[in-house]
Parts: C-alpha cells; sequence; structure tokens
C-alpha cells in the first residue's frame, strides 16, 4: 500500500476533521488517527458515526470549521457517491469498495484493492507509522483486528508478530473463556461452554474441590490471579469434568490469551478491551470510548453495567417472547420492532445463534433510524446469507450484504412482513438444492 500522497496531503493540512466508524475497529482507528496527528502538531477533530448518509455529507462540521482535510477511516470505500465534491478527502478503509472513477479530491487507500486482509485499525497504524514512529498505537491496531474478527487473518497477523517481537504484546496460551484478566473465575467459567456445570454455586464448589484459592480478601480471583499450578489443576478438572460427561473433545478447552503490556490492567486483556469499545459504541458514548483509550477509566464500570443491564432486557424480553416469534423448522425471525435498540440487534442474534435455540438460521428486525435493520446469522456454512440478504433487501427497495455466516442490512418500515415471507421462501429453495 503507498501512503506517499495521503502523507503529503496531511503534511499539508493544518485543520483535520476524522470522520470514523462507532465500532471497536472504528473507535481504534479514530484514536490511532487523533493521536498521531496532534503529534504532528494539526488541529484535529473526531467525529464518529454509524453509516454515512447524504444528511451526513451536508452537516454543519464540514463547511463551519473549514477543514483542510477530511479523514474518513474504517468506512467510506462503499459510499464514495455521497462524499463531499469540495473538499480534501483521505480514506482509509478496508470495507468494499463502490466500483466507478473515483473523483480528483479523493485519495483512497484500501487494503481490499490489493487483495489484502487488515483491518480499519491496523490501516490506520501503518498510515501513522509512516508519519513518525508512533509504535505504542499498535496496541489499538490489535484490538481493532479483534474487533473484526481478524486478528489471525493477513497483514493482520503480521502486525501481531510485530507487537510481540517489540514486546508490546504478549500471547499466552490459556482456558477459553472472557475476561481472563479482571472478572472474578466463577464467573468466565459460568459464561463459558467448558464445564457442564449448571451455575455458579456448583462452580465454586468445583473450585473448591480443586483446591484452588480462589479467595483474595473477599474478592474471587481472575483466572490470571491463579497461580501456575492452580491454573493447571483447574485445566485438568475441567478436562476430566467433561470426559465424565461425554463432551466432544473433552481436550478443546484452550485459547490464546492476547495481553497488551503497557495498558492499565483493565484494558490489557485486548479480547477485553474490544469488548468494552464495541460496547461503548453500540451505546453511543464515544466521547467516553475516547477518554478511556486515554487512560481515563472513570466511566468504564458505570459504563459496563449499563451495557449488561441493556443486554439483558433484550434477551429476557427474547426468550419470554421467542414462541410468538414467526418461525420455520430451520429459521427464527426476532421481530423486535422498537423493543431491542437497533444498534444492539445484531448482537441479539449472535447470542441466540450460539445459546438460544436449535434453529440453524436467526433473523433479527428492529426499528431504526430511517427503516428496519435487518441482522442475520447462520450456523450452515453451505448457505451463503451475503447474497441472499443483499437479494432480497433489494427486493424490498433497501439494501444489505456482510459475509456468508453473517449478513445485515436495512429495509423500508412496513416490509417487515414482505421480508420475511421472501427470505423464508429463498432459503427454503436454496436448502433444497442442497439436498
Ligand atoms: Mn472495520
Amino acid at each position: 500500500m503507498d501512503f506517499s500522497k495521503a502523507i503529503e496531503k496531511v503534511r499539508e493540512s493544518d485543520k483535520i476533521l476524522i470522520v470514523s466508524h462507532y465500532d471497536c475497529d472504528g473507535l481504534c482507528s479514530a484514536k490511532i488517527l487523533s493521536t498521531a496527528l496532534k503529534k504532528e502538531g494539526k488541529e484535529v477533530k473526531v467525529k464518529i458515526v454509524k453509516e454515512i448518509s447524504e444528511d451526513l455529507v451536508v452537516e454543519d462540521d464540514y463547511e463551519k470549521d473549514n477543514f483542510d482535510l477530511i479523514i474518513f477511516s474504517d468506512l467510506g470505500s462503499g459510499s464514495l457517491s455521497l462524499l463531499p465534491k469540495n473538499k480534501n478527502i483521505l480514506i482509509l478503509d478496508h470495507h468494499i469498495p463502490e466500483g466507478g472513477k473515483i473523483p480528483e479530491n479523493i485519495i483512497q487507500i484500501n487494503p481490499y484493492l490489493e487483495d489484502k486482509e487488515l483491518c480499519g485499525a491496523g490501516l490506520c497504524y501503518l498510515f501513522a507509522s509512516k508519519l513518525d514512529k508512533n509504535q505504542e498505537l499498535m496496541d489499538y491496531a490489535i484490538v481493532g483486528a479483534i474487533g473484526d474478527h481478524q486478528l489471525e487473518i493477513g497483514e493482520n497477523k503480521k502486525l501481531l508478530e510485530e507487537a510481540e517481537k517489540i514486546g508490546r504484546l504478549k500471547i499466552e496460551k490459556g482456558l477459553e473463556l472472557f475476561g481472563h484478566l479482571n472478572r472474578p473465575i466463577h464467573n468466565s467459567l459460568n459464561n463459558s461452554k467448558l464445564l457442564p456445570l449448571k451455575d455458579c454455586s456448583e462452580i465454586v464448589q468445583f473450585l473448591s474441590d480443586l483446591e484452588i484459592n480462589f479467595n483474595h480478601n473477599g474478592k474471587i480471583k481472575s483466572y490470571y490471579e491463579l497461580s501456575k499450578d492452580e491454573k493447571e489443576r483447574l485445566s485438568l478438572g475441567i478436562i476430566k469434568e467433561r470426559i465424565r460427561n461425554n463432551l466432544d473433545q473433552p481436550e478443546n478447552i484452550f485459547s490464546d490469551i492476547y495481553i497488551l503490556k503497557d495498558q492499565p490492567r483493565e484494558l490489557m486483556d485486548a479480547l477485553e478491551f474490544s469488548t468494552i469499545l464495541n460496547a461503548f459504541g453500540r451505546l453511543e458514548k464515544f466521547d467516553e470510548a475516547l477518554e478511556v483509550m486515554n487512560g481515563n477509566l472513570e466511566k468504564l464500570y458505570k459504563v459496563m453495567a449499563e451495557y449488561r443491564r441493556k443486554l439483558a432486557t433484550y434477551l429476557s424480553w427474547t426468550s419470554e417472547n421467542i414462541t410468538n416469534f414467526p418461525q420455520t423448522e430451520n429459521i427464527l425471525f426476532i421481530n423486535a420492532k422498537e423493543k431491542i435498540d437497533e444498534n444492539m440487534i445484531g448482537t441479539i442474534t449472535s447470542i441466540l445463534i450460539n445459546t438460544g435455540t436449535n434453529k440453524k438460521i436467526v433473523v433479527g428486525l428492529a426499528s431504526a433510524e430511517g427503516g428496519i435493520k435487518i441482522s442475520t446469522r447462520s450456523k450452515l456454512p453451505e448457505i451463503d446469507l451475503n447474497e441472499i440478504v443483499n437479494k432480497i433487501c433489494e427486493k424490498v427497495g433497501g439494501t444489505g450484504g456482510g459475509h456468508k455466516q453473517a449478513a445485515g442490512g436495512k429495509i423500508e418500515r412496513g416490509k417487515e412482513e414482505e421480508f420475511i415471507k421472501l427470505f423464508t421462501k429463498e432459503l427454503n429453495q436454496d436448502l433444497l438444492n442442497l439436498n
């Protein structure tokens, strides 16, 4: 990827507006760019958005503040025709670009165009590393890649190896659970699929039986705080329990833990960090997310508690109503209307497909700004949701797409029934063709 024109453009600009995406990768991109550009003495403003729409482009920021340059990070490539025509623009994005000629006022750098895989934050980091050394910003490239589920893929993996080499990152093998550093171990175990035990009290008993000293001055330790011996006893104990219960692949309980050595304790586990940023993004706490990345952790616990509360409310509403949702043998439609926030319908469909239903495909529909948001997840690798969602959304006058097993879109309000009907028909046809 050639950054020379982009660097030149930045060097000759004084006032720069950064417009970035609201998910973990986009927030990390904004953090990397704003830090690197401020260091260069630039006047920087950050604006976090959910998408690029026509109204965004005419919004006051662009005109009023008279920016010399607007940088779009982790978005922009798919909306070239919506961007201002009379401003200097730099796009650092990894989403599939819109076809056609690129307008003169736009410089676009996109790894997709070179058949490379790199998250938005990784791309912003490479750019920042051309401006100056900026090695400390590598942490956010790693967190962004985790957020986009591509840390072990392509150019992301190279950054990961580099971070390990220069000592900013440590990779350790550990149990496959969430919250290695900051969650009480019984909670981490209870939320994982490692143990067939039913609740926290059974897990506490299980830990006691293994003679694991999980109590630290009345506070339950995290996995990371256990001694090496205790971690080994715990792994063995879990494998034995899995064998006793005839679970598949009883020894398959490990994963990598990515530890960012220079971050504060709360943010050290890159996976936890990415979850935090996604949560802040979905609650639209954008300024607060940037504050957290700047090391101000004051609002961290309050916002995360709010996020968990919201999630719990949506999950219990979903399970209370699950029998009333439209469904077929294979598909569950969570037609949530106003009951689930559009920013969180994707999370809810993910949780449902993983733990809440036997259906092969879950489709979420939620009321959104300017329409109905669609979110789909599947357990069938042989079905291409990207193609199906794209086709059906367009049929009902909307847009959509994504990946094979996770895709989303937006349709007009009032078209939900039609979408459900067409989606069911299309999917049943595809399933028939498979057999
Ligand atoms: Mn991204």
